[in-house]
């Protein structure tokens, strides 16, 4: 993928070892333990209409290569970020072969596949006794790492690269990055991993830990899209990463808010426009951010709320605003988990219920946010517009969607609002469908439509004209 065919992709992130494993394997997957559960490459290659029945396009699957065998204080290396020999693959996964037959279903399905990829650390079980050899692959000598100190402040950028990650549970020993051996070989590496898997795209984790000059050439030897990993809540810190070092960040400045607007009935809706704002000034392409509720190092959204209309407008803003939308697998199933490793919970206990109401609603995002794009060749790199309407909601222009999102909850009592033809850009007496409840509505002879919030239920409006595939099967 290109910059360009990224806009529009839509990904489901799944944790290989959590995600499908093949029907011969029955252990019980317990969490808290943090070991493997048995998820393979090639049982995800088997339910890949699962994930596009929910109109997701593109997966994100956890880094492939060899980790760190055994068990450690925190467990085993199921999520796949303890690196041993990135020139091996991790062969609780599958094979070589098996990872090729993925890329190769996925593209004969239309779909899309990023692979997340691990460049600022290994790992290691003791910080005191770590030592470089050959099990490193490449990084086998003490040059190619930084000297041991652990991450303590957070505010000191030096510390933030240079210094290590982990505990003295899991050690991260942090790889000298500003050695041309090591940059010249991550460089040749992810050049190579795209060509060997015909991979499309790149998840890169701790792009913060690395210096900014480090990634534009790494970023070039891709070759593809990139979406970084810079865990931080500020606009003018993550900024750069895209302005400077051209890795795309997940919209983490984003998150905060958003989680906050919508996590009870009293939050703070204003918070989320202002940052939308911060967001539009502090970096070069806000429409190239990816968006998420829920990922594998959050709680889940839906650890801590229970009302399924706040659920469902949180849901729906990654889907109806700028950036990519990120689906967490899980979501789709109504899973609950809290801290890391509770959120990474097995889905075959789910059965892959494409019935259920949260795996439709998806659908119904994915439906909306398509038939946007196919309607406007802009919608994707057209910046949108953001303003309160109500006391309990927002109003989200991206032409041709326009949505209406709020915070009222599931037992409010009816409420009236006005979508103006200004911001809508419908001229008078057109016809417009709302993707989730499939109500058609008709503006007035002026272009304004009156709307009524019903149990606090989001509204994702699209003109009837424009609908595409929506409300197709109801
Ligand atoms: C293990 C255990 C956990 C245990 C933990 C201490 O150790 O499994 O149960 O709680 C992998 C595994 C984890 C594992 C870790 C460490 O390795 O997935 O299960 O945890 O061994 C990435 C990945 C992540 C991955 C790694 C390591 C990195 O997405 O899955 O973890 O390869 C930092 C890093 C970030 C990293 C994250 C886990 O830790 O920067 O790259 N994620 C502040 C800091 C952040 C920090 C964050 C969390 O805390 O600024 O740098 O992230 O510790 C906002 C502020 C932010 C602030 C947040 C909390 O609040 O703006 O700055 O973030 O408002
Ligand atoms: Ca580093």
């Amino acid at each position: 993928l290109d910059d360009a065919s990224a806009r529009s992709a839509s990904v489901y992130q799944l944790v290989t070892d959590r995600f499908a494993r093949p029907s011969s394997v029955s252990s019980t997957c317990n969490v808290s333990d943090r070991k493997y559960c048995g998820g393979t490459w090639a049982s995800i290659t088997e339910k890949l209409d699962y994930i596009k029945g929910m109109g997701f396009d593109t997966i994100w699957i956890s880094p492939i290569v060899k980790n760190i065998d055994g068990t450690t204080g925190e467990g085993e290396a199921y999520h796949g970020y303890w690196t041993l020999d990135p020139d091996n693959l991790n062969s609780n996964y599958g094979s070589a072969d098996d990872l090729k037959a993925l890329s190769t279903a996925l593209h004969s399905k239309s779909m899309y596949l990023m692979v997340d990829v691990v460049v600022n650390h290994v790992a290691a079980t003791s910080s005191s006794t770590f030592q470089p050899s050959s099990s490193y692959g490449p990084f086998s000598t003490m040059e190619d790492y930084h000297s041991f100190c652990w991450i303590t402040d957070y505010s000191n950028q030096t510390q933030v690269e240079n210094c290590w990650l982990g505990d003295d549970q899991v050690a991260l020993p942090d790889l000298n990055t500003q050695s041309s051996t090591v940059s010249n070989y991550w460089n040749n590496w992810i050049k190579n991993l795209v060509s060997n898997y015909t991979l499309d795209a790149i998840r890169i984790d701790t792009v913060k830990h690395i210096e900014k000059t480090f990634w534009p050439n790494f970023v070039n030897s891709a070759g593809v899209f990139t979406q970084g990993e810079v865990l931080n809540g500020d606009p003018t810190y993550v900024g750069p990463y895209q302005n400077d070092a051209k890795v795309n960040p997940f919209n983490y400045p984003s998150y905060y808010p958003l989680t906050r607007a919508f996590n009870q009935t009293s939050g703070n809706l204003n918070e989320l426009v202002t940052m939308t704002q911060s967001v539009k000034s502090g970096f070069n392409d806000p429409t190239l951010l990816g968006s998420f509720l829920n990922n594998h190092d959050n709680p889940r959204f839906e650890s801590t709320v229970k009302d399924t209309s706040l659920i469902k407008n949180a849901h729906a803003y990654p889907f109806v605003t700028d950036g990519i939308p990120y689906g967490y697998y899980g979501s789709e199933a109504g899973f609950t988990g809290g801290n890391d490793p509770d959120n990474r919970e097995p889905l075959w206990t789910s059965n892959y219920d494409t019935s259920s109401t949260m795996y439709k609603y998806f659908a119904s995002l994915n439906a909306a946010r398509k038939a946007a794009g196919n309607a406007s060749t802009s919608f994707y790199s057209n910046q949108m517009n953001v303003s309160s309407l109500s006391s309990s909601s927002i109003l989200i222009a991206k032409q041709p969607l326009i949505s209406v999102l709020s915070n009222s909850g599931s037992s409010a009592s009816d409420s009236s609002l006005s979508i103006p033809a200004s911001t809508s850009g419908w001229s008078s007496n057109t016809k417009v469908i709302d993707a989730i409840s499939c109500e058609t509505l008709t503006t007035d002879g002026s272009g304004n439509l009156a709307v009524t919030i019903k149990q606090g239920l989001p509204r994702v409006f699209i003109a009837d004209s424009q609908k595409g595939s929506v409300c197709s099967n109801s």
